[in-house]
């Protein structure tokens, strides 16, 4: 069935550690050969095999426009055809920046990376840097890259290996963050109660989207806000995935909350390694060359990035989120109804253009609540699915995602495939 992936797999296994260059790609958890991709476009990848999918995880998240949008295409030749990289400034990270204050309340300035994981360390060094103080909260099951303070207890692919997260990790740097589980408000207090004058921040994914999808409880950001203002500590939102997704701007605009820092990647890369980390002026004048908090990167801000991104948010400002949401929320609730009526106990949360799929009986809430889910089961679906073309990622602990380029065929043929489903 997967056989040029299968050939390839087994070379890359003795060249790359474990076949692939990112641990949740791996498919091992759900007992399966990860899929070598030769293209994609709009809502559909091609395998090497030339079998097709509809492709509900969308390279984690960026792609919202779909594959190959000609405007992203066209400006990503255009700027190759004027050099691929100048280490130098270039017009367009100046005009995405300015994309980026004007559509995120929190962002004042903001600093162009290369990934999500440069731009949470760095958002986070700032933060011990303005604060004097070293320690950050973490939550139970959020990911924000694999650098060394945030790995404790982390998602995504660290939750979905079941490792420990830590090793290689100095225990000095492990115990400088402190964990509360998410929508727990009064663990976070207790953290302040007892160190808050060490705390340096509180980091959050607004959504949680690396344990499955996990909403915010009603109250829980909101407290967040109230609890570093009263510690001197600085709230820091990690929008790599909520970014552009859950509206044009981001979950603090949804959610009308203003954090000191916010982490940026994905979306505003339009597919291109990218990340950047912005915040409020006063804090962000402490980032070299402006002031003291040194942080660099040869390959920041190039050219081929800033203009995939730049014609990607563009885009985005153009299109209806409200209509992408409803057509998620539609398919979300009928998964959820096609899997209960099969007599399991399925929960499909849904928010903006992303949906999670638990099986659980109960409202998933935190990292215990999703951990409870039934692995066999997401398994046992999750490989049905692949065989009748539908393209989902490979853990519970991850989060489906929608693009616009999706259409009603799309869906469709994702519900008549889990109709198909046996148990
Ligand atoms: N945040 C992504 C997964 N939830 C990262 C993808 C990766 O680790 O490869």
């Amino acid at each position: 069935m997967d056989d040029t992936s299968r050939i390839l797999f087994e070379k890359a296994k003795k060249l790359i550690p474990g076949g692939v260059n990112s641990p949740v790609r791996a498919c091992r958890n759900v007992d399966s050969v990860p899929l070598f991709i030769a293209k994609a476009r709009g809502s559909r990848l091609t395998d090497v095999d030339g079998r097709e999918y509809i492709d509900f995880v969308l390279s984690w998240g960026p792609m919202i426009l779909g594959h190959a949008e000609p405007c992203v295409v066209e400006a990503v030749h255009s700027a190759a055809s004027r050099g691929m990289s100048f280490g130098a400034p270039c017009p367009d990270e100046v005009a995405l920046a300015e994309e980026l204050v004007a559509a995120l309340p929190g962002v004042d300035m903001v600093r162009m990376v290369n990934s999500g994981t440069e731009a949470a360390m760095s958002d986070l060094r700032l933060a011990r840097a303005v604060t004097g103080r070293d320690k950050v909260v973490k939550f139970v099951g959020c990911y924000h890259g694999h650098a060394d303070p945030f790995l404790a207890a982390a998602g995504s692919g660290v939750a979905t290996l079941s490792i420990p997260g830590t090793p290689g990790v100095p225990a000095a740097v492990a115990a400088d963050t402190l964990l509360a589980p998410y929508n727990n408000l009064e663990a976070v207090r207790e953290c302040f109660d007892k160190q808050g004058a060490a705390i340096a921040a509180v980091i959050v994914e607004p959504v949680a989207a690396n344990m499955g999808l996990v909403p915010p409880a009603p109250g829980f950001l909101e407290g967040l806000r109230e609890l570093t203002l009263s510690h001197g500590a600085l709230l820091i939102f990690d929008e790599v995935i909520t970014g552009f997704r859950v509206t044009f701007c981001g979950a603090q605009t949804r959610f009308g909350l203003d954090p000191d820092l916010t982490v940026l990647g994905k979306i505003v890369g339009g597919g291109l390694p990218v990340g950047a980390f912005g915040g409020k002026r006063r804090f962000m004048e402490h980032v070299a060359p402006q002031g003291s908090m040194y942080q660099a990167g040869t390959l920041s801000g190039n050219p081929l990035a800033m203009a995939a991104g730049l014609a990607t948010v563009r885009k985005l400002k153009t299109l209806d989120y409200g209509a992408l949401e409803s057509r998620t929320a539609a398919f979300a609730e009928t998964l959820g109804g096609i899997l209960r009526a099969k007599g399991v106990a399925a929960q499909t949360p849904c928010i903006a253009s992303m949906f999670g799929l638990f099986f659980n009986e109960r409202e998933v809430r935190d990292f215990t609540d999703a951990q409870q889910c039934d692995q066999k089961l997401f398994t046992s679906f999750y490989k049905q699915m692949r065989a009748s073309g539908i393209y989902l990622a490979p853990s519970a602990f991850e989060t489906g995602m929608v693009s616009f380029a999706h259409g009603d065929d799309d869906f469709a043929r994702a519900l008549e495939a889990a109709n198909k489903v046996n148990f």
